[in-house]
């Protein structure tokens, strides 16, 4: 199937070079003579061997392996993968990528795949295999353990928000920044239209499990979350405040039980502080919902608290990690030392006025994701591989009255034990 899209349909002449899609087949003999491959990979080009293992819904991913060692080859497609040609993509998604990776490993050493190289015209992008780790995703669903992962996440998300900001940016580089990223509207587009607004009204490609269709027709006729949701992406497309990954999902983050990385920030833009945090915990917050179908009644308690200890990690590490840099690297216009520190003012009155900003935003995000992807084209494997309809039904019900609940009673939710509580309404065991 894939094969025959690749077929030499899209051949695009962009800039000097043409761009054309990679192929396993072709791939040794397109790259064979990229200085910085041979060195990663050793040995003769014709004897890589190379698979693609791309299993997200927009690009092409290849692993290439040589006698020394492999690399990840990632190439934009010029249409969305998931669907097909019918909806077309810019090839510039892998540009914002490339400088988003970039941004993110001087922000938060350690935290992303080392980019090995770079080619604008072929949206291709060359970097660190991340040898033994799964998705974050497929280690909640099969129940395994990261360490210190709340604590890992909480503190990339605070210090790419952070350290992306007026808050830290001199004001030029933050303003170019703004600039460069602002131009990722293909894929904030995406988000605009398939995460905020599709799952409440009829979008063509939208599809949900008919047991649900109960809460979804109350959800499309509360005018009320309609107007918080169209709120939430107001505050999206107008607050450019920081530069986000975009789309930070489980399926974005790799493990192995003591290494974390963040991959895949092709949607980065510049908005508000909050948006990476509510998705990664609506992420979280899906594979506990979803947790009776995967556990059996033995391990299902105590693996469900690890979900949580998790999340309360993750906020904590988040805020602590926040405070920190602001007294330590607030060096942008904003809230200046002059006003504050610099007259022995304590600055810790606007600081808490910043992360109850960004807290509650997350939490209407966080409802948000938890709603797109139960409604609209892209589902996580988390309820999707749930086989008993009947249970996913209850499960994905009880994940849509949560995120309602998060959205509409994100101002009286004070911090995390009260977020906590409102994610276990509703009990439903395996
Ligand atoms: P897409 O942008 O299409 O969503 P991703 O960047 O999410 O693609 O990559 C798709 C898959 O390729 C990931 O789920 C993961 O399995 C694999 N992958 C991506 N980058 C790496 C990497 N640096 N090391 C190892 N595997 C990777
Ligand atoms: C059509 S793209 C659907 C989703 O896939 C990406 O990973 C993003 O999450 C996007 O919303
Ligand atoms: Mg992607």
């Amino acid at each position: 199937m894939l094969s025959l899209v690749l077929q030499r349909k899209f051949v695009i002449m962009e800039g000097p070079q043409t761009y054309e899609p990679l192929t396993p087949e072709g791939l040794a003999s397109r790259l064979g003579g990229l200085e910085v491959l041979r060195k990663c990979l050793g040995g003769v080009a014709d004897q890589w061997q190379v698979e693609e293992i791309g299993d997200g819904n927009l690009n092409l991913v290849f692993l290439v392996r040589g006698t020394k060692g492999a690399a990840i080859v990632k190439q934009a497609l010029p249409y969305i993968r998931l669907v097909g040609d019918s909806w077309p993509l810019p090839l510039n998604r892998a540009f914002f990528e490339y400088h988003a990776l970039i941004r993110q490993a001087e922000r938060d050493p350690g935290s992303v795949p080392e980019v090995l190289y770079f080619d604008e015209n072929q949206a291709m992008i060359v970097m660190e295999f991340l040898d033994d780790h799964a998705i974050l995703r497929s280690i909640l669903i099969a129940g395994a353990h990261v360490n210190n992962l709340g604590t890992r996440l909480g503190q990339f998300i605070a210090r790419t928000a952070f350290r992306g900001s007026d808050l830290a940016l001199p004001i030029v580089e933050r303003k170019s920044d703004t600039k460069l990223f602002l131009d990722n509207h293909a894929l904030c587009n995406i988000t605009e239209s398939l995460v905020f607004t599709d799952p409440y009204h009829d979008a063509e490609l939208n599809h949900h499990n008919p047991a649900v269709d109960g809460v979804v027709t109350d959800l499309r006729q509360n005018i009320k979350l309609k107007a918080e949701a169209q709120a939430l992406l107001t505050k999206f497309v107008a607050h450019s405040e920081t530069m986000l990954h975009g789309d930070l999902h489980t399926g974005s983050v790799m493990c192995t039980e003591d290494s974390i990385r963040v991959i895949d920030p092709e949607f980065a833009t510049y908005g508000p502080m909050g948006f990476d945090l509510g998705m990664m915990l609506a992420n979280l917050i899906m594979a506990y919902i979803s947790q009776p179908a995967h556990r059996n009644s033995k391990d299902l308690a105590s693996y469900q608290d690890w979900i949580l200890d998790v999340i309360k990690d993750l906020v904590s590490a988040f805020n602590e990690e926040f405070s920190v840099l602001w007294l330590s690297e607030r060096r942008g216009v904003l809230f200046p030392h002059s006003l504050f520190e610099d007259q022995q003012h304590d600055s810790s009155l606007p600081l808490q006025a910043k992360q109850r900003e960004i807290w509650e935003d997350a939490l209407g995000f966080c409802g948000i994701e938890m709603h797109r992807r139960i409604l609209t084209l892209a589902h996580n494997a988390d309820f999707e591989s749930i086989e008993d309809a009947t249970l996913r039904g209850e499960l994905e019900a009880q994940n849509l009255k949560v995120g309602a609940r998060l959205i509409i009673e994100r101002q009286s939710i004070e911090d995390v034990d009260a977020f906590l509580a409102a994610i276990q309404i509703t009990k439903v065991t395996g």
